[in-house]
């Protein structure tokens, strides 16, 4: 009897996802290989090329398409040329919402081999998880623009906080909370200034905590947090915020961990309802694109989250070891992390280091 397929969707997208997403399948392929994992790649060339040759970033039943997949695998999204919002809007946050992928899960870890900016941070200090709201918040359609080009032009945007969509990320935050050991939880508010949205937020953190007796709060507004995210890394354990606020804190945790370039994410349908996708925290970087200098750790660790998500831990962990041996290598390191080492000879090792697990 045929084996059954897990059915993933790759969307290397634009600038250095489209290097950094062949990378880490090399490594994915070898590690299914030895856990007898079946993967059929499907592959989609959507993004700025395809905005420019056909007016947009995937085609009209691109979800539809998308649908019948077991999890995304997505690279990165936005090249100039084409305006961020119009980048963005065309195929990640669609994504996003159309699957309920309401749970953006990004993990944040000082990695040994990688040095801090953080004078005397070890490894033991960093390591917290940020959860971020992914279908709502600050990232709404709902506003426009009115007397364009005259002197009374304005515009407004409204963010959108619901019960359910604030519910649901604070149950999901602490029930991640209740399988770590720490088990507690830092809500990212700003109830002083912005007076509507944020202490409804704050209200629901209280009433969701209350169901929570085991697991320890506490709440700061996003400026001070943020400080502290730069001070005391090591208070933190899970951190949950608002759609805008969880994406700046998922940028500066791992740059307090040593580079944006290793950051995974998941985002996640909770339900299982509809696929999950999974894509490293940074985006195209189109500096350093098309010059095989990107760090592959944040595609890899992103793959390796997918594997856990469809029940193979085993591989994950595989890959986690992997990917920390390969750091003991400074000839390998991408410049970012300091060193001197590409795409390929980083992706390479961490290949190697599985390999030689086996
Ligand atoms: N790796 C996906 C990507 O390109 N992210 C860049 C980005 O700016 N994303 C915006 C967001 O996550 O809201």
């Amino acid at each position: 009897m045929k084996e059954h397929s897990i059915e993933i969707a790759v969307i290397p997208g634009d600038g250095i996802g489209k290097e950094v997403v062949p990378a880490a399948i090399q490594v994915l392929d070898q590690v299914n290989a030895q856990f007898g994992i079946n993967i059929n790649w499907t592959w989609f060339d959507w993004g700025c090329e395809r905005f420019h040759a056909c007016g947009s970033m995937m085609p009209e039943d691109g979800l539809e398409q998308l649908a019948r997949f077991d999890a995304i695998f997505l690279g990165a999204v936005g090249f100039p040329g084409v305006p961020d919002h119009v980048s963005l809007w065309g195929l990640l946050i669609p994504i996003r919402r159309r699957f309920e992928q309401y749970a953006n899960v990004r993990p944040i870890r000082l990695l040994k081999g990688i040095r801090s900016p953080l004078r005397d941070r070890k490894p033991k200090d960093i390591d917290f998880i940020v959860v971020r709201e992914n279908n709502e918040g600050e990232y709404s359609e709902i506003g426009g623009r009115l007397y364009t080009g005259t002197d009374r032009e304005m515009c407004m945007q409204e963010a959108v906080f619901t019960r359910q969509g604030v519910d649901r990320i604070l149950r999901y935050a602490f029930e991640l909370a209740g399988t770590r050991k720490r088990r507690h939880v830092t809500s990212a508010t700003k109830s002083n200034g912005i007076k509507i949205t944020m202490p409804y937020w704050d209200e629901r953190f209280a009433d969701i905590a209350a169901r929570y007796p085991g697991i320890s709060t506490d709440q700061y507004h996003i400026d001070i947090l943020a400080a502290h995210f730069v001070l005391h890394p090591d208070w933190f354990d899970v951190v949950v915020g608002s759609n805008l606020f969880g994406d700046i804190l998922s940028d500066l945790g791992p740059a307090v961990a040593g580079t944006i370039g290793i950051a995974p994410s998941a985002n996640i349908n909770p339900d299982r309802t509809s696929p999950s996708m999974f894509e490293p925290v940074h985006g195209s970087a189109p500096d350093i694109a098309g010059k095989g200098m990107a760090n592959p750790i944040g595609q890899i660790w992103s793959g390796a989250m997918m594997l856990e998500f469809l029940g193979h831990a085993d591989a994950h962990d595989r890959i986690m070891h992997a990917i920390e041996a390969a750091l003991a290598d400074t000839q390998v390191l991408t410049p970012d992390m300091g060193g001197r080492g590409n795409t390929l000879s980083l992706a390479g090792q961490i290949l190697e280091h599985c390999r030689r697990a086996e």
